[in-house]
C-alpha cells in the first residue's frame, strides 16, 4: 500500500510542488481544491491522470477552508498518514483589506484541521504552514526561539495557527509540526507577490509589451529561497521521531531594491529606467527585515537550500520569458536541468489533461 497524504489546498505554489515531491516518493496524494468558475488547477494539470486510470495516485476533492465538512469526511475516507495544511489567504497586503476573512481562512482553518483530526481518532502527522511573518517587528536573525511580533492581520492569524498546533501537540499528544518558513518563490509563485511581479515585468519589458513596473516599499528586506527546496523541508519535518517546530530560510536577506536590480540586470536592463513607486502598494505596517537562522533545520533535518538569491531570480526570469514565448536567457534553466529532478521545472498547460481533471472532479 502506498503511503497516503492529504494536502489542504493543493492548487497553490507549495501545494503543487509538494504533490510532485510526494508522488515522486510513491505516495498516494489527495488534495483539496475549491470550486472556482474558471480553472484553478493550472499548477497541477501536468500531474493529473484520470482517477479511473489504473495507477492514478493523485485525487482531487472539492472543499473550502471556511468549513470542515469535507475535511472531516476526507480524513475518515482517505485515512491519511500525513496531512499538510497549506491552505490560506496568503497575501499580507490583502490581509489589511480583508482582516476578518483572513482570520477565518488563515487562522481558524488551522483549528478546523486539528480538530477534525482529533475527533477522527486517526493517528496522522500534521504539518502546519507557519510563517516568518509571525516575527514581524523582531530584529534578525530570527529562529525558533525568537519573540513573535506580527505586524499584519495575516501574521496574527498565522500566530493563532502556530499556537493551536503547539496546543494540540501538548494537550492531545498529536504529531503536529510547525514549519516557520521564510519567503520562498518560484515560477509558480502567485503573480502579485513581489518577486514574481518583478520577474514577469522583466519578461514583458524584454518583449516590448510594457515599459513600467509600479511597486511599493523598496527598502523591505526578505530572505528569499526557492520553493521546491522548502517543500522537501516540510516532508522531512513529518519524518522525524517526534513533532517539533523548524525555521526554514537561506540566512541571506536582500532588499526589494536589490532584487529589482538583480532581476533586471540579468536581462541586461537598468531597473531605474523602469521601476516607479506607487504608494498604493505600501502596507499600513511594514515588516522591515526578515532573515532566517535555520541552523536547527540544518542540524536536525539535514536541510540546507542550494539555490541562492541571484540563481532564484535567474530561474524565475527564464521561466517568465519562456511563458510568453521568448527564449530563456539560459542560466536559470541550466541550473534546474543540471542540478534538480524534472519536477522542479515549470511545465506549460496541457488543455486535454486540464479538462479531464475538471470533469473527473465533478
Ligand atoms: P498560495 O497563495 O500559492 O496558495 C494558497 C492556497 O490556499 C491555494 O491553493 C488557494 O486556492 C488555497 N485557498 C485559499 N483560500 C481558500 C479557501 N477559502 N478554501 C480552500 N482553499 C483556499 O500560497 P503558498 O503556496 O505560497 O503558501 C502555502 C502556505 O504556506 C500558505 O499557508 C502560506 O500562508 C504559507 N507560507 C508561505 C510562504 C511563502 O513564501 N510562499 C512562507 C511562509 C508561509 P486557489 O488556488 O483556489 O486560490
Ligand atoms: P510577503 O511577500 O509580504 O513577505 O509575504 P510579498 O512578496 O507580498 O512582499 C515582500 C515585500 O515586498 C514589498 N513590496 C511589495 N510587495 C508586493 N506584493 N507588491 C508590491 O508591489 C510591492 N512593493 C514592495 C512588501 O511591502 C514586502 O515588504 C509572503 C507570503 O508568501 C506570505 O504568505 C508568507 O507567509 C511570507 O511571504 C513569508
Amino acid at each position: 500500500m502506498p503511503r497516503r497524504a492529504l494536502i489542504t489546498s493543493i492548487t497553490g505554489q507549495d501545494g503543487s510542488y509538494l504533490a510532485e515531491l510526494l508522488l515522486a516518493k510513491g505516495y498516494e496524494v489527495h488534495g483539496i481544491i475549491r470550486r472556482a468558475s474558471s480553472f484553478n488547477t493550472g499548477r497541477l494539470e501536468h500531474l493529473y491522470h484520470d482517477p479511473h486510470d489504473a495507477g492514478a495516485r493523485l485525487f482531487l476533492h472539492y472543499g473550502d477552508l471556511g468549513c470542515d465538512e469535507q475535511l472531516t469526511s476526507l480524513i475518515y475516507s482517505v485515512r491519511p498518514e500525513e496531512i499538510y495544511h497549506l491552505g490560506a489567504q496568503s497575501h499580507v497586503k490583502v490581509s489589511f483589506e480583508l482582516p476578518q476573512y483572513t482570520g477565518e481562512i488563515t487562522g481558524l482553518a488551522s483549528l478546523r484541521v486539528l480538530e477534525a483530526v482529533r475527533r477522527s481518532g486517526i493517528r496522522c502527522r500534521v504539518y502546519q504552514a507557519s510563517s516568518s511573518e509571525m516575527f514581524g517587528g523582531t530584529p534578525p536573525l530570527q529562529n525558533e526561539e525568537s519573540v513573535f511580533h506580527p505586524r499584519s492581520p495575516y501574521g496574527v492569524a498565522k500566530l493563532y495557527g502556530y499556537w493551536m498546533a503547539r496546543s494540540y501537540r501538548e494537550a492531545y499528544g498529536m504529531f503536529v509540526a510547525n514549519g516557520i518558513l521564510f519567503n520562498h518563490e518560484s515560477p509558480r509563485r502567485g503573480p502579485t507577490f513581489v518577486t514574481r511581479k518583478v520577474t514577469r515585468a522583466v519578461a514583458e519589458i524584454v518583449a516590448g509589451r510594457r515599459q513600467k513596473l509600479y511597486l511599493g516599499n523598496l527598502e523591505a528586506r526578505r530572505d528569499w529561497g526557492y520553493a521546491p527546496e522548502y517543500v522537501e523541508g516540510m516532508w522531512r519535518m513529518l519524518q522525524q521521531e517526534s513533532a517539533e517546530d523548524f525555521v526554514l530560510g537561506t540566512g541571506e536577506a536582500h532588499s526589494v531594491r536589490e532584487m529589482c536590480e538583480a532581476a533586471f540586470a540579468y536581462a541586461g536592463l537598468d531597473w531605474r529606467e523602469h521601476v516607479e513607486v506607487d504608494p498604493q502598494y505600501r502596507r499600513p505596517a511594514e515588516v522591515d527585515w526578515l532573515c532566517a537562522d535555520a541552523s536547527k533545520a540544518r542540524r536536525e533535518l539535514c536541510w540546507s537550500p542550494a539555490i541562492a538569491f541571484r540563481e532564484l531570480l535567474q530561474i524565475m526570469v527564464d521561466a517568465d520569458l519562456e511563458s510568453i514565448g521568448l527564449r530563456p536567457l539560459g542560466a536559470g534553466q541550466r541550473l534546474l536541468e543540471r542540478g534538480f529532478a524534472p519536477w522542479h521545472r515549470w511545465q506549460s498547460s496541457v488543455s486535454a489533461v486540464l479538462a479531464a481533471a475538471s470533469s473527473a472532479a465533478h
